[in-house]
């Protein structure tokens, strides 16, 4: 892995993929696989901060490798692993939360925000989430993180943690750097224009996942909340606009072409017309994804042979990273 740089990105599999993990996370590995080496997880243990239906858990992390390969990602030429196949990183992060300060991981927003929406569960996991998140991007030396908006806090916090602990051990961490998608970094539910979508929201018209039947995918986005002005137009900081500014993120990102340039297609139309086309260009584009998520779902063997191979892949240098650290903290290896 000397030649090209790093990148290290991950999806839970809390839920069905939403439009949001694919436009802000997985439609961007697809274009940065050919300049980096990639390592893309399906991060169980991330997802057991939420409780999880233990047979709906492994439905979804074999889907979330289908949908890794069927949006274009190489299986061969890019390592796809799964989480709970590499001890590593909950080794890694262990040792990672022996650096991390209480108060730095209480100002997260991820928490604050899944601390409110789960008040009945609020577990030590939830709260040390970014260590885990740390531990994944550093064990594998990345340089760049792709994510969407909603995860920059963690990439921040991932440096801070990396820079203390070289500053006491010297070089053991790669300081990555995080990296956003021009469009689609932040995808806001359709029932709620200001929240962003989140595939764990308990109703489900508020995202749309890769993997319903495109006629729901039609009526999700004809229902979608916008305001009564009647005007097709991005305003960035007028939150009556949040619901017509998701639109047109979703249509730039869908199609390619720029917001301002949708927007002046659409003077003097409703917003009838507008969200019909909207919902043709997506279900348009995740039609080819679809395709070829059926046919992989016709292959159990090849897929357990992807992610067998994925995490002898990562084991290996996951493995190396965590041995140097091993020593530098003083312990026996
Ligand atoms: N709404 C979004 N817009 C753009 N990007 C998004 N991502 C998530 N939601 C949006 C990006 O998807 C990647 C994977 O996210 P994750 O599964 O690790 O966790 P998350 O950010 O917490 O995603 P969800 O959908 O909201 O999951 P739940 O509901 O389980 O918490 C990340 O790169 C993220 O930025």
């Amino acid at each position: 892995m000397e030649d090209k740089k790093i990148i290290f990105s991950a999806v839970q599999p809390s839920g069905n993929i939403t439009l949001g993990n694919y436009l802000g996370a997985i439609k961007n590995w697809v274009d940065l696989q050919a300049d980096y080496h990639c390592c893309y997880s399906i991060v169980d243990e991330h997802s057991l901060t939420i409780r999880q239906d233990p047979v709906l858990l492994r439905k979804r992390t074999l889907d979330l490798l289908k949908i890794y390969i069927a949006c274009g990602i190489d299986p061969v030429e890019n390592i796809l692993f799964i989480q709970s196949h590499v001890p590593a990183h909950a080794q890694l992060a262990w040792i990672l939360n022996c650096y991390t300060y209480m108060g730095e991981l209480s100002r997260m927003t991820q928490f604050k925000d899944k601390s409110q929406k789960h008040a009945d569960n609020i577990n030590a996991g939830l709260f040390t989430y970014p260590v885990l998140m740390a531990a994944d991007i550093l064990l594998y030396g990345a340089d760049l993180v792709p994510v969407g908006k909603d995860q920059m806090q963690h990439i921040e916090i991932t440096r801070d943690i990396a820079l203390r602990f070289n500053s006491i051990y010297g070089d053991v961490f790669k300081i990555p750097e995080g990296f956003m998608p021009k469009a689609g970094a932040k995808i806001m539910s359709l029932t709620e224009p200001l929240k962003k979508m989140s595939k764990s929201d308990e109703n489900p018209k508020a995202y749309i996942s890769i993997l319903d039947d495109f006629n729901i995918i039609a009526k999700k986005i004809k229902s979608a909340i916008t305001d009564s002005e009647g005007v097709i137009e991005y305003r960035e900081n007028d939150e009556t606009k949040a619901g017509i500014n998701n639109l047109l993120t979703i249509m730039s990102a869908v199609t390619g072409r720029r917001i301002e340039d949708i927007a002046s297609d659409y003077q003097g139309k409703g917003y009838g017309d507008f969200k019909a086309d909207v919902a043709e260009a997506v279900v348009e584009h995740i039609r080819p994804i679809r395709q070829k998520y059926d046919e992989l779902s016709q292959d159990k063997a090849y897929l357990v042979d992807i992610y067998t191979r994925g995490a002898e892949r990562a084991n290996h240098i996951a493995d190396k990273t965590l041995k140097k650290v091993y020593k530098k903290v003083g312990f026996i290896v």
